[in-house]
């Protein structure tokens, strides 16, 4: 169906990561025919399609960190790898009948509200689209980010960063640079470490690090819950109201100080050098930033061909890294573990509402949705995923799907030839809410810099609080806190492909 001539679409969703595939799944149930996908890439997947570096997992248990409508019996470890969650993803895709509905190789350049046709124009690398609905389920772990060092381009060597790891350079016996000490750069280090010569690894900030209770999960355990989708949705409900637990961690120093004990421990038991766990040990309380797990990051660290270092960067020359002290640290390979874009998303750029404005120019540095989903001046437009929906203690699948759910009953009321938007009242409340909830808690005062908070200090990027709350909050569309209006757009009544209904391969 990839080569159907039909430029317009009712609904468009950008992105097939979790929450694109969970969106179609959900308008597809709904009866909705008239939508299509759009996929920069030629595989859906999202971050787990484009994160392959060594290592790379989850580290939210695989019952949990799944679609609640598509459980799998069959994972193979209690926390999943990358490939094994991909080619979930690209399962799912397939059962559900997303797949057929991809538009693959677009990359949304623009979206343009056309505000007299009353339709999106989105502007793609294989020309323009147009949509009455625009779902956007681009992640915010999409686009890399990768310091401007003086002199990266002179760098004689191979560089990249891990979000788009390059499997054609052997490692083997090089010395390697790796920059950053976040949750990927603590997966990939303890894989490559043993063959490289050399592993200068440059950390800011020493993350927190927790043992992590990954284990293999038994064939008979796999046949258990094949044979009784009941236990397995039993299993994922403990690990969601457990995981929900930690939230209190966050907003209570006693029980954080707890925990902060049990990852000293961890690393006191994995690093004999007095120096190096000094070096290793965080200045701020942990959950400030995403709290780590590993098992093999300390040992790889302390390992003999494994120097720690703490002096900033402040060149990269032709064979190297030299630090502000002056000293170089020969490379022949430098690795970005420096994360992505998140408070200054690049669709940000390149989205623009009535007056023309995108949502970078609106949110002046602090993102802002109503729910974390719907903007006012962007009329039709559904973030997934949007400002104040990210989670650190939790499965972002739960988030997902409550606004997937508070999406369809949107478009339940503008069936017709209408638009809708947040009233500005609303998102103000909104953004004052996660103000609130975000006052006193370790990520606005755990004494760090992180990702979560945008460029004025305002945590912009997670939902402050139990999952659960969010859940609550999104079960029902309130039509009081939006503006509805009605466009002149003719309503596309062919059908793009088949209608397919998902409500019998529901597992749970
Ligand atoms: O990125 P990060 P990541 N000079 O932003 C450092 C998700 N994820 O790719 O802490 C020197 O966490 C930066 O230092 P500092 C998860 O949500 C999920 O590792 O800013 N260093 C930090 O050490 C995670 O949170 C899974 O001082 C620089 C590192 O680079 C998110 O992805 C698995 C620097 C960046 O760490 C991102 O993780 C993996 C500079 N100029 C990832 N700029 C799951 O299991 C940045 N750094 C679900």
């Amino acid at each position: 169906m990839n080569d159907t001539p039909s430029t317009h679409s009712r609904i468009a969703i950008v992105g097939t990561g979790f929450s694109g595939i969970a969106a179609a799944v959900k308008l597809i149930d709904e009866g909705e025919n008239d939508f299509v996908l759009y996929e920069r890439s030629g595989e859906v997947g999202g971050t787990w399609r484009d994160n392959t570096y060594p290592g790379c997992g989850c580290d939210i248990p695989s019952h949990l960190y799944s679609f609640s409508f598509a459980q799998n019996p069959g994972w193979s470890r209690t926390f999943s790898g990358q490939p094994e969650i991909q080619t979930y993803l690209k399962r799912v895709s397939d059962e559900y009948g997303v797949t057929p509905r991809v538009r693959f190789h677009h990359n949304l350049n623009e979206a343009n509200w056309d505000d007299e046709a009353g339709l999106w124009r989105l502007e793609t690398s294989q020309g323009q689209r147009t949509a009455d609905i625009f779902i956007s389920a681009v992640g915010g772990l999409s686009e890399p980010s990768t310091p401007r060092f003086p002199g990266l381009e002179t760098f004689e060597g191979p560089a990249f960063h891990s979000a788009a790891w390059d499997h054609d350079i052997d490692l083997a016996g090089k010395r390697v640079a790796v920059i950053g000490t976040g949750a990927s750069a603590i997966q990939f280090v303890p894989e490559i470490q043993p063959e490289v010569a050399r592993l200068d690894l440059f950390q800011r900030t020493p993350p927190w690090v927790m043992p992590r209770r990954d284990r293999r999960v038994s064939t008979l355990e796999r046949r258990f819950f094949k044979a009784i989708p009941a236990a397995q949705k039993l299993i994922r409900t403990a690990i969601y109201w457990g995981r929900e637990l930690f939230v209190l961690q966050m907003r209570r120093p006693r029980v954080a100080r707890r925990t902060q004990a049990i990852a000293l421990r961890h690393m006191h038991q994995q690093v004999k050098d007095v120096a190096l766990r000094e070096t290793l040990t965080p200045d701020y309380s942990m959950g400030c930033k995403r709290i780590l797990q590993s098992n093999d990051y300390y040992p790889a660290v302390a390992s003999e061909n494994v120097d720690v270092v703490t002096t900033g960067i402040s060149e990269v020359r032709p064979d190297g890294v030299v630090t502000a002290d002056g000293e170089q640290r020969p490379a022949d390979v430098i690795i970005f573990g420096t994360g992505f874009k998140v408070t200054d998303m690049p669709i940000g750029h390149r989205i623009r509402g009535r007056d023309g404005k995108s949502l970078h120019e609106s949110w002046q540095s602090s993102p802002n949705a109503h729910n974390g989903t719907t903007i006012a001046g962007f009329p039709n437009l559904f973030m997934l995923m949007g400002p104040g929906t990210g989670l650190g203690h939790t499965s972002v699948t739960i988030m997902i799907e409550a606004q997937v759910g508070y999406v369809t009953q949107a478009l339940r009321l503008i069936s017709g030839k209408a638009t809708v938007e947040p009233t500005e009242e609303a998102m103000n409340d909104w953004r004052d809410e996660i103000d609130r909830l975000s006052h006193n808690t370790v990520w606005t005062s755990g004494g760090c810099d992180s990702w979560y908070l945008d460029e004025t200090g305002r945590n912009s990027t997670l939902w402050p609080t139990f999952a659960h709350s969010y859940r609550r909050r999104l079960s029902k569309f309130k039509p009081a806190e939006h503006r509805f209006g009605f466009t002149t757009a003719e309503p596309v009544t062919e059908p793009i492909v088949e209608p397919v209904t998902n409500a019998e391969k529901q597992t749970a």
